[in-house]
């Protein structure tokens, strides 16, 4: 069906999960619905905060703004505005965006009638922000354990982070995430070039079929996951690698404070290696 006689189609009421007909209806190609006003209400506060901290510090070039989160003595508590206040201001639109952003999509769902899997997976990222700024700040005490808010100030804040246990390739959780970011680009790669390399032939030549590409990878590997399969797959690992990512910070700290490199010693002592070398 034509985009814009489909449009026609589903611009229909309903699907809201909040606000009934108030916000239903689309502004150009855009959605609005309730969770369009609360996204767009978040990230103006939101930006203008930062804009507003920007303008209180030393500095408007765009790599060196920062807006730090508080001291450690604030511990869980309300900070001061230009002492960490700021960044906790900051931190409640970002979430307030980002759930809202979800929601929304979960309304376009609803609309189409889809399954959820877009806002899904969408949550998976706002998971592991929350994990950074909210549930391993409130384990270790104070909210001066989240990341600071700037181009270059959070790459500080992630290998410092990183030293303070050492080596932090050595997190076992570290580990399976990289794997899962590495298998991923790897499929996405196979996948996008499978694709157009069946469907976007050379002038002149028919565009191919499924068969083709599942005959394929028959053929270099002996299996074919499938059209369906792909995407399944291509979901999994994308949430599977941004799901240990967030395991590998929450445990830094809450639940290992030494460095990792450390944590591999369960290895070296396990009984059998005492009986080594065999007599
Ligand atoms: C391509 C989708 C589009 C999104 C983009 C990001 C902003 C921020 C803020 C002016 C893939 C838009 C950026 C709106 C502007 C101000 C104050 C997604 C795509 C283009 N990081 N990080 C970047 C964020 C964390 C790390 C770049 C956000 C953790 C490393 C960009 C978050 C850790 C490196 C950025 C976040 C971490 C980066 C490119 C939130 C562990 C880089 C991002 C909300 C996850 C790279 C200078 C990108 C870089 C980079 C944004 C969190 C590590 C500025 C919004 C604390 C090691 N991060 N980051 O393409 O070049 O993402 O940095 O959690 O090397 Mg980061
Ligand atoms: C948190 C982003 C959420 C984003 C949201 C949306 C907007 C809107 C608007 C564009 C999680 C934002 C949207 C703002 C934009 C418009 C219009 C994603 C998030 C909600 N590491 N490491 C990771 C590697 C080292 C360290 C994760 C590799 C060193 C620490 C990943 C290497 C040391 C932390 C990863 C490497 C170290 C991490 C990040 C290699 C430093 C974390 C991905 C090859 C000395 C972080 C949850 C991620 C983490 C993390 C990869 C090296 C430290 C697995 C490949 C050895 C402290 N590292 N790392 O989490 O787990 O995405 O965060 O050397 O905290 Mg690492």
């Amino acid at each position: 069906m034509a985009m814009l006689s489909f449009e026609r189609k589903y611009r229909v009421r309903g699907g809201t999960l909040v606000g009934g007909d108030l916000f239903d209806f689309w502004v150009g190609p855009f959605y609005v619905g309730f969770f369009g006003v609360t996204t767009l209400f978040f990230s103006f506060v939101g930006t203008a905060m930062i804009l507003w901290g920007a303008s209180q510090g030393p500095t408007w070039n765009l790599w060196q703004i920062n807006i730090a989160p508080p001291d450690l003595k604030y511990g869980l508590g309300l900070a001061p505005m230009m002492e960490g206040g700021l960044w906790q201001v900051i931190t409640v639109c970002a979430i307030g965006a980002f759930v809202s952003w979800a929601l929304r999509e979960v309304e376009i769902c609803r609309k189409l009638g889809m399954q959820y899997h877009v806002p899904i997976a969408f949550a998976m990222a706002i998971f592991a922000y929350v994990t950074l700024v909210v549930i391993r700040p409130v384990l270790l005490g104070a909210w001066g354990h989240g990341f600071p808010y700037g181009i270059f100030s959070h790459l500080d804040w992630v290998s410092n982070v990183g030293y303070q246990y050492l080596h932090f390739h050595y997190n076992p959780a570290h580990m399976l995430a990289i794997t899962f970011f590495f298998t991923c680009c790897l499929a996405l790669s196979m996948h996008g070039g499978l694709i157009l390399s069946a469907s976007n032939p050379k002038k002149g030549q028919v565009v191919k079929t499924t068969d083709h590409e599942d005959t394929f990878f028959r053929d270099a590997i002996g299996y074919s996951i499938g059209s369906l399969g792909i995407h399944r797959l291509g979901l999994f690992l994308a949430m599977a690698a941004v799901f240990f990512s967030a395991v590998c910070i929450v445990i830094s700290g809450p639940f290992w404070t030494r460095g990792w490199p450390e944590w591999w010693g369960w290895w070296l002592n396990m009984p059998i290696w005492s009986q080594w070398p065999l007599k």
